[in-house]
């Protein structure tokens, strides 16, 4: 019945981008989405077209599930999501062991649609569900010290076969700085195309900085740290020369292995030139004032 079409039509069809604005409008137009609970206005930030869910789901990068782009895919089946805990730690007011119900409840649910430029020169359009980070900072109060955030994501090798490889130092850890956690285009995404997120997406929630290189998004997040001193983030030890700790999309610094002033956006023929900051320069460049943003990839 969804948008007056049979039950049996198959999810990727009706999750295409098309279908899946006027399901939206067709939602908005039953009163459902200004009912939920507290839902704030969706804001695009992109005119990009969305990459179809199939392509978002399909190709990934979960090395915890295997290093090919479809390993995640067909691996992260094994990952139990229900029940969740998200330990919060260090200088913050609110710690503790939080069922993730509890982490996000009373935050608003936004609507984002960003681009994502891995490192490896690929990028894709996503429709992302989630909260602000800012929101779930505020509501667990920083304290004074609290100048990073340091995002730890699960390694259980029961659940995930990938933790054989040593390919990093599991497990994988990313960080923000507090003004980049609390910017609000950075999100903790639970969903894509209005759905929960799928487990090689990251599910249950999973960091979304649509101005730096993917791998900044680190997934299925257990633990998150507010800390005084710049977080030991997983690439960025692995090899400090290619993985900086910012890692702002900056078409300007090549990575030994890829160039990084054009890039390749899944579903395109051509490739098309990349921009500083991912495009959200208008947004972020000011956090870096006085940066060498030439070192600082
Ligand atoms: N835990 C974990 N998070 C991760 C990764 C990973 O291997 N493990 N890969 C990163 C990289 S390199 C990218 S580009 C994005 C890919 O997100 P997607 O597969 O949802 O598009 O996830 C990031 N988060
Ligand atoms: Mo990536």
């Amino acid at each position: 019945m969804l948008i007056g079409r049979p039950a049996e039509i198959p999810s990727r069809e009706i999750t295409d981008p098309a279908l899946y604005a006027s399901r939206r409008e067709w939602l908005a137009s039953v009163g459902l989405l200004a009912a939920s609970a507290v839902r704030a206005p969706i804001r695009q930030d992109t005119d990009d077209k969305p990459t179809p869910y199939d392509v978002i789901t399909t190709y990934n990068n979960y090395y915890e599930f295997g290093t090919d782009k479809d390993d995640p895919a067909k691996n992260a089946g094994s990952l139990r999501t229900k029940p969740w805990t998200v330990t919060v730690e260090g200088d913050v007011k609110r710690p503790g062991a939080y069922p993730l119900d509890d982490l996000l409840k009373g935050l608003p649910v936004v609507e984002r649609t960003y681009r994502m430029r891995c490192v490896e020169a690929w990028s894709m359009v996503i429709p992302w569900m989630g909260v602000e980070l800012g929101a779930l900072i505020k509501k667990l109060e920083p304290g004074t010290r609290a100048k990073y955030l340091e995002f730890t994501t699960l390694a259980d090798p029961k659940q995930m076969p990938g933790l054989g490889y040593r390919v990093l130092d599991w497990p994988y850890v990313e960080g923000l700085r507090m003004d980049e956690a609390m910017h609000p285009l950075t999100l903790i995404a639970t969903g894509i195309y209005g759905k929960p997120l799928l487990n090689q997406n990251g599910a249950p929630l999973r960091l979304t900085v649509p101005w730096k290189y993917g791998f900044k998004g680190g997934k299925s997040i257990v633990r998150i740290r507010f800390l005084e001193t710049q977080p030991k983030t997983s690439w960025n030890l692995s090899a400090p020369h290619e993985y900086g700790f910012f890692a702002n999309v900056n078409p300007r610094v090549h990575h030994p292995r890829w160039r990084q002033d054009q890039e390749r956006r899944l579903g395109e023929f051509f490739k098309r030139p990349t921009l500083p900051f991912n495009g959200y320069a208008d947004q972020v460049a000011s956090l870096y004032a006085g940066m060498d943003l030439k070192a600082n990839y």
